[in-house]
């Protein structure tokens, strides 16, 4: 099996190769694609070093499956192409999530809409994937009627070049940002992504959307504020969700620690909580303060932490990948 990953210099790129070789993804050929400037970078890889070659049209003959997260743009001029060489692309950007024919996938949500799919999944958005994981258990078991969710999220959402920034700006550099909006070190920005008409953000924008079509759930009432916050990695997210009927904090407990890709972590005696320090690396989505919001009729309050980086895209992408191999939906040619 021949596999290209395009943006492998990229902060998604570089863990997307790191989760392949620790999953022992059963790649023969690994294809390494990005930018012009990139072009000769070399970057090591089980135990060799693979050479970064330019992102063109002809790169993914002989491609059985394809992991894009070079940006939107770049899919929508390149995935296609990819398509008509034969792979199966796994697209992490925004740019064909919400089309009618991709599929919009988190193995442990609704692996079943990975059946229908022409050519291109798409993964979701990183914030929408840990919200989705992490609900999906109290929807099946008490029907969710609203969520309201409110984001903290990392500076590595916003790709290298913003980790960099904060990195400088807390060792002092005073110059102007130019990956951020304003300065985020000692810092919160109410701002990810661009803004849209009546005040959203396209990132909150996307939380809505993503999350209703993953759950099958196109009227939900969900409620989004996405922020940035001073960490480095790994995103938190403040959750209220009202049920149809009661689950009570013990019950939703006991269901999350069952969920797959769910781990508990809620033991307030001993200050047990999910912290975006101790997800930093990790592969699960992280549930604790699971408590009743006592000013509304079945409605609970969760914080919900992952690696934005791992299961909020590059780990979501592969498993994507590895339940298309397990179904038999991956048509791999031999490699020439
Ligand atoms: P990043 O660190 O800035 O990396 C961007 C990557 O795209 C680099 O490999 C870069 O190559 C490549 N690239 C940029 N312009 C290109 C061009 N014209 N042609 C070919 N390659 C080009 O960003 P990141 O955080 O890895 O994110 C990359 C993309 O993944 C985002 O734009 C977004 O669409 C998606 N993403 C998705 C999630 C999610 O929630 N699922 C999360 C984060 C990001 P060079 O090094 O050569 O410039
Ligand atoms: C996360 O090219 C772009 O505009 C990409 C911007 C981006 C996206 C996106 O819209 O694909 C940066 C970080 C995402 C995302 O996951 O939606």
């Amino acid at each position: 099996m021949r596999v290209a990953v395009a943006g492998a210099t990229g902060a998604v790129g570089r863990e997307m190769l790191r989760i392949l070789e620790e999953r022992n993804f059963p790649a023969d050929e690994v294809v390494l694609l990005a930018s012009e400037r990139s072009v000769g970078r070399k970057i090591p890889f089980r135990d060799a070093e693979l050479t970064v070659s330019r992102l063109t049209k002809d790169a993914f003959c002989g491609v059985d499956l394809a992991l894009f997260s070079c940006g939107a743009s770049r899919s929508i001029e390149f995935a296609p192409a990819a398509v008509k060489a034969g792979a199966v692309v796994v697209d992490n950007s925004s740019a064909f999530r919400m089309d009618e024919d991709v599929p919009l996938v988190v193995p442990e949500v609704n692996p079943e809409a990975m059946a229908s799919h022409r050519g291109i999944i798409a993964n979701p958005n990183c914030s929408t994937i840990q919200l989705v994981v992490a609900l999906k258990p109290l929807h099946d078991a008490g029907r969710i009627r609203r969520i309201v969710v409110s984001t903290y999220q990392a500076v590595s959402g916003a790709g290298q070049a913003a980790i960099d920034e904060m990195q400088a700006q807390v060792e002092g550099d005073a110059s102007a940002p130019k990956k951020m909006p304003h300065e985020i070190a000692f810092n919160c920005l109410p701002h990810i992504d661009v803004f849209l008409d009546g005040g959203h953000t396209k990132e909150e924008r996307k939380m809505v959307d993503e999350t209703r079509k993953i759950m099958g759930a196109p009227h939900l009432a969900v409620s989004a504020t996405c922020v940035r916050v001073p960490v480095f990695n790994a995103h938190s997210e403040s959750v209220n969700v009202e049920l149809e009927q009661s689950v009570s904090p013990e019950e939703a407990r006991a269901l999350l620690s069952r969920a797959p890709g769910v781990e508990v972590v809620d033991d307030v005696d001993s200050f047990s909580y999910p912290m975006p320090k101790d997800a930093d690396g990790e592969d699960p989505v992280y549930v604790g303060r699971i408590r009743r919001d006592d000013s509304r009729e079945n409605t609970l309050n969760l914080w919900v932490v992952a690696d934005n980086l791992r299961k909020g895209a590059a780990l979501n992408a592969v498993q994507i990948a590895e339940a298309l191999i397990e179904k038999g939906m991956l048509r791999t040619a031999p490699v020439k």
